[in-house]
C-alpha cells in the first residue's frame, strides 16, 4: 500500500521522494505500506491549509459537525473487518484486539457525534438581579495530534474525533510504525464528509516533523501519546510557549492479587493484562503484587498458564499473543530480561525470543514472568512495554498499596479481592488515574476520561466524558450579561 499525505483534502506526496517503510512484525519480509518521510515545508503546508478552513468549521454548528462524525461511525463499523486486519498485519496484536482497537474508533465516532447536541457549558444564577452569569465552549483554533502505534486506529480516532467535535482543525501525525491503518482512518473521515483542511495527516518521523509541528507558531494545541521522553520534551517546550498540551506518557501498572481473592478469576485478569497487545499497552499489567498467602499457588497458576500462551501470527486463530512492534523495542525488551535475572529476580516463565516455525521472520519474544522481584529493581520500576510480568510478594494491603505507589509512573492500577473493604480502601488509595476492582489493568472506555497521573500523563485526562477530551479540546469563555441598564458591582452591591 503506498500512504500519502492528506493536505488540503487531497492525497499528495512529501517535498522530497523519500519514503519509510512499514513492515508486518509478525514477519518483516512483508511491506505494508511506504509512506512520504516528510520535510517542514509540508507541515508548513498542512498547518496552513488547517489554519485556512478553521473559520468555516467553526462556525458550522456543532450538531452538524456531529452528523459527519456519525457516518464517520457509520463507515468505521462497515469497514471494520477490514481495518481490524490491518491492524493486526501492521502492529501485530491478534486479530480479536485488531478489531477491538477499530470498535474504539467506532465508539468514539459516535459518542462525539452525540456530544455535538450537548457540548454543555454552566449556566449558573448571579449574585446581582437582572444579571446572566453562563460559560461557553469554544475551540483552539489548529490542534496537532500525535500518535503512538500500539493503538493505530483508536488513539488517532480519540483525538480527531474530539477535536473536531469542539470546532477545531487538525494536523495529525501518526506514528511511523503505523502509516497504513492511520491512511485508512483519514480516509473514512475524508468520506464522511470532513470537508477539506479541516484534517490533515502528515507522515514522517518524530525528530524531524513531531516536534516541530507541536511547536510551529500555527498550532493551538498538542496532544501527545507516545514515549516519556518525547512527551516530557514537549511539556517543557510547549510550557514555555503557553501553549495547551496533553500528554499520555508511560505506565509501570500493577495488580494486587490478595489472600482472598478469587485467584481463577485473578489469573485471567492478570494474564490478560500482562500480555495482551503482547504487553504493548500504556495500562498493561507489569508488575503483580500478591499476597504472601496465596504468593507460591499463584505464581505457580501464572506460571503454567503463561507456559501455555501460543505465540504467533495475530492473523491465525491459534495464536494467544503476537510480536514486539519493531527491532528497536525487541532488543529493549530482551535487554529488561538480561537486566533482571542480573538484578537476581527469578525467572519462572518465557525469557527467551522465538524463533521456530512461523515465528522464524518476526520480533516474537515469549511471555516472561519474573518471581521473587522486590520493588526497587529496576525491572519493578521502569516501563519495559513488552510482555513481561515482575511478580512481588507482599504481607498487608497497606504493603500492597505502598508497592504499587512507589513508582513515579500512575495511569492504571488493580486489586483483586473478595473483602469489600479492601477494595474500597485500594480504590481510595491507590495513586493512578484509573483503579479497576476485581478486574485488569486494561480496557478502559471512551465515555469516561483516560489519562494517568504524575509521569504518565499531564493531567488533562483524554477520551470522553465530562472532564475529559471535550475540556482538552474546548477552552472556557465566561461570559457576563447585565440587563439592568445601571452600573452593578459585584462582590459590592449586596
Ligand atoms: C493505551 O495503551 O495507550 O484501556 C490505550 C485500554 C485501552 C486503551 C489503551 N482501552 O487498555
Amino acid at each position: 500500500m503506498q500512504v500519502r499525505n492528506f493536505i488540503n483534502g487531497k492525497w499528495v506526496g512529501a517535498s522530497i521522494e523519500k519514503k519509510f517503510v512499514s513492515l508486518n512484525p509478525a514477519d518483516t519480509r512483508q511491506i505494508v505500506a511506504e509512506a512520504p518521510l516528510s520535510l517542514r515545508e509540508d507541515v508548513d503546508r498542512a498547518v496552513k491549509s488547517a489554519r485556512e478552513a478553521f473559520p468555516t468549521w467553526h462556525s458550522l454548528p456543532a450538531p452538524r459537525r456531529g452528523e459527519i462524525l456519525f457516518r464517520a461511525g457509520e463507515l468505521l463499523l462497515r469497514e471494520k473487518r477490514k481495518l481490524g486486519e490491518l491492524v493486526t498485519r501492521e502492529m501485530g496484536k491478534v486479530l480479536g484486539e485488531g478489531l477491538g482497537d477499530v470498535q474504539e474508533a467506532i465508539d468514539m465516532a459516535f459518542y462525539m457525534a452525540g456530544e455535538g447536541r450537548r457540548m454543555q457549558g454552566e449556566t449558573v444564577p448571579s449574585e446581582l438581579p437582572d444579571k446572566d452569569c453562563k460559560s461557553l465552549r469554544e475551540p483552539h483554533g489548529v490542534v496537532a495530534l500525535i500518535t503512538p502505534w500500539n493503538f493505530p486506529t483508536a488513539i488517532p480516532a480519540w483525538k480527531i474525533c474530539a477535536a473536531l467535535i469542539c470546532g477545531n482543525t487538525v494536523v495529525f501525525k501518526p506514528s511511523s510504525d503505523t502509516p497504513a491503518s492511520a491512511a485508512a482512518l483519514v480516509q473514512i473521515l475524508e468520506e464522511a464528509g470532513v470537508p477539506a483542511g479541516v484534517l490533515n495527516m502528515v507522515c514522517g518521523s518524530g525528530a524531524e516533523v513531531g516536534e516541530y509541528l507541536a511547536t510551529h507558531e500555527g498550532i493551538d494545541a498538542v496532544s501527545f501519546t507516545g514515549s516519556c521522553a518525547a512527551g516530557e520534551r514537549l511539556e517543557g517546550l510547549l510550557g514555555r510557549m503557553h501553549r495547551p498540551l496533553a500528554t499520555e506518557m508511560g505506565g509501570k501498572n500493577a495488580i494486587i492479587v490478595m489472600d482472598d481473592a478469587e485467584l481463577s478469576l485473578a489469573l485471567e485478569g492478570v494474564l490478560w493484562g500482562a500480555f495482551g497487545t503482547s504487553g504493548q499497552r500504556c495500562t498493561a499489567a507489569s508488575r503483580v503484587v500478591v499476597h504472601e498467602k496465596v504468593y507460591e499457588a499463584f505464581t505457580d497458576m501464572l506460571t503454567r498458564a503463561a507456559a501455555g500462551l501460543r505465540v504467533g501470527d495475530g492473523l491465525l486463530e491459534t495464536t494467544d499473543m503476537g510480536p514486539i512492534i519493531n527491532e528497536q523495542q525487541f532488543n529493549k525488551v530482551l535487554e529488561y530480561i538480561r537486566i533482571g535475572c542480573d538484578e537476581g529476580a527469578l525467572l519462572v516463565a518465557g525469557g527467551r525470543p522465538v524463533t521456530a516455525g512461523d515465528c522464524t521472520h518476526g520480533f516474537f519474544i515469549e511471555p516472561t514472568i519474573f518471581a521473587n522481584v522486590t520493588p526497587t529493581m529496576r525491572i519493578a520500576q521502569e516501563e519495559i512495554f513488552g510482555p513481561v510480568l515482575s511478580a512481588i510478594r507482599c504481607s498487608s494491603l497497606d504493603e500492597a498499596i505502598r508497592i504499587v505507589n512507589s513508582v513515579p509512573f500512575g495511569l492504571s492500577s488493580a486489586i483483586y479481592s473478595r473483602n469489600v473493604n479492601s477494595t474500597a480502601k485500594a480504590e481510595h488509595d491507590l495513586k493512578s488515574g484509573i483503579v479497576y476492582v476485581n478486574a485488569s489493568t486494561i480496557g478502559a472506555e471512551i465515555q469516561l476520561p483516560f489519562g494517568g497521573w504524575m509521569h504518565s500523563g499531564s493531567g488533562h485526562p483524554e477520551a470522553g466524558g465530562r472532564g475529559g477530551a471535550l475540556d482538552f479540546y474546548s477552552r472556557i469563555k465566561v461570559v457576563y450579561r447585565d440587563y439592568s441598564g445601571r452600573l452593578q458591582k459585584a462582590q459590592i452591591d449586596r
